[in-house]
């Protein structure tokens, strides 16, 4: 097997010569993009952890066929500019010099139906856009991430994007009923169904959600909205141990039950930093573990009555030490802030060592406290958050700066300790350029290689993002 930090080397893709590119301007002018500037902030990712050397950006997926069919060169969608490349593991960055293919220009909405609440839209649409979109007509979208405000519906898709509202909508496999599809050679894949139920064969499109652009170009998307709730509450509560945190959990699904909308949580470490970076006032008494509970229904009495009683439970109980409630919307938010922005922090921190990890409930914090003990002064930080609801624990080291010793200590121990409980390595950022060669801790060899003879199905030149996702030992 391949060393998990080896980078790849270059695969003899044609390059892009400046014939091609005059050739390209002149059929599709204004949809070639060389400017290095735009480039820049395609080349390398959110997190300024990884940096790629590509010199062409295109707006259009003519470009796509023109590349896949005369050129044999290598493609990555992504986006050029400030939306999209929100992705975490270097999935969006092109490693060498792959050609950009960016969906921001394919960003309008299809149709959607007021009855049945399913949208269909193109895949360069920018999540919160949807949302507004939606919320005027009294629906929303099944799923809301902290980078909602970059990130493209197509990304989400590509990436299985989980998120905050998992716990009550279900993942992307379920809500997303349709989708079109550009495959390797050109062809176009309708699937874009926007049916609740289709048993015709098999089901195609589970295999580009959460392929991270490795087995086609995601071009337009049909997905199940839920109605807007009619109220909504949010609580930000303290706990003092996690053991009573988790009890806490299980008491909001007894109380709560149908109303309970999401259950995150972070904990001191990552108050510290929202305090220190984002100057962002802790809303409660210092805790060691913090809890964003929230709950959508469609009456405010009965919802209010379910939660006043959970919560007076809750501190008679002691399983919380302190809390607040908002109803309104600018609370609300507030509230949300503290748990979304707990990522934005991070970036302030230093160099930061990101781990999406899935685990049983009962043990997700475990990892946090062993990781502390394991690192002792190397780190600068050590944080967990989450979404407690679908036992995803973020694991997050920092350091000054990128420090490959501190790197050695955390993986593969981090894999190690996942994979003895039988965990996911990658819960929902998927595996990128970053964890694709640390796939073996969380899927068995046949299953890889499985996943190998898909890939030289639907991209045997393998020009489809190269270098991501499946490990180097595919190759
Ligand atoms: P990009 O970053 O541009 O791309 C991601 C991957 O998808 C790449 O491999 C790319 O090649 C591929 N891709 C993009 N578009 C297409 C397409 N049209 N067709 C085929 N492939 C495509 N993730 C979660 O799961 N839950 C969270 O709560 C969450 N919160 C986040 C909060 C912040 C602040 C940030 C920065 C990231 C967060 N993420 C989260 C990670 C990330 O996966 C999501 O932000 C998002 O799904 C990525 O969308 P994007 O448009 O930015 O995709
Ligand atoms: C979240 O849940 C995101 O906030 C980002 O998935 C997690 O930055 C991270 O590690
Ligand atoms: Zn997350």
């Amino acid at each position: 097997r391949p060393s998990p930090a080896a980078a790849p080397d270059r695969l003899p893709f044609s390059r892009i010569t400046q014939e091609d590119l005059a050739f390209f301007r002149k059929i599709l002018p204004g949809r070639a993009v060389t400017d290095p500037d735009l480039l820049e902030s395609s080349n390398v990712d959110w997190l300024k952890s990884v940096k790629g050397e590509s010199e062409f950006t295109s707006f259009h997926l003519k470009i796509y066929f023109l590349v896949v069919i005369i050129f044999n060169s290598s493609i990555l969608t992504s986006s050029a500019g400030s939306r999209g490349n929100t992705g975490l593991v270097g999935g969006s960055v092109p490693v060498y010099d792959e050609i950009i293919l960016s969906t921001a220009l394919m960003n309008n909405i299809l149709t959607f139906d007021s009855i049945s609440g399913i949208l269909t839209c193109q895949a360069g649409c920018v999540l919160e856009n949807l949302s507004l979109y939606l919320e005027d007509r009294e629906y929303i979208m099944p799923l809301d991430l902290g980078a909602k405000g970059s990130c493209h519906i197509g990304g989400n898709v590509a990436t299985n994007a989980g998120g905050l509202r998992l716990l009550r909508y279900g993942s992307l496999r379920g809500t997303v009923l349709g989708l079109e599809v550009v495959l390797a050679d050109g062809r176009v894949l309708d699937c874009l169904a926007t049916l609740r139920k289709d048993n015709t064969g098999y089901d195609l499109k589970q295999l580009f959600i959460g392929s991270e652009g490795t087995l086609g170009v995601i071009t337009s998307v049909s997905i199940l909205c839920p109605r807007k709730p009619k109220s909504v509450n949010v609580v930000f509560l303290g706990c003092e141990t996690f053991e009573q945190l988790l009890k806490t959990f299980q008491l909001s699904r007894g109380m709560l039950g149908e109303i309970l909308s999401a259950f995150e949580f972070l904990d001191s470490e990552c108050m510290r930093l929202l305090n220190t970076h984002l100057k962002l006032r802790n809303p409660i008494s210092d805790c060691p573990f913090y809890v964003v509970i929230e709950t959508s229904g469609s009456d405010s009495t009965h919802d209010g009555e379910k939660l006043h009683n959970f919560l007076e439970e809750a501190m008679t109980s002691s399983l919380v030490t302190d809390g607040t409630v908002a109803t309104e919307d600018s609370k609300i938010k507030a509230l949300w802030s503290m748990r979304e922005r707990v990522t934005e922090a991070l970036t302030h921190d230093g160099f930061t060592y990101k781990y999406d990890i899935s685990l049983p409930v009962e043990r997700i914090y475990q990892l946090v406290t062993d990781m502390r003990e394991h690192l002792g002064n190397r780190a600068k930080s050590v944080v967990g958050y989450g979404h407690v609801g679908d036992g995803n624990l973020h694991l997050n080291v920092t350091s000054p700066a990128k420090d490959p010793a501190l790197l050695a200590a955390i993986e593969p121990f981090v894999y190690e300790w996942t994979a003895s409980c039988n965990g996911s390595i990658s819960a929902e950022h998927g595996l990128g350029l970053k964890k694709r060669n640390y796939i073996y801790y969380s899927k068995p060899s046949q299953a890889v290689a499985l996943m190998g003879n898909i890939k030289a199905m639907l991209d045997p030149k393998g020009i489809l993002n190269p270098y991501k996702t499946l490990p180097d030992d595919l190759k």
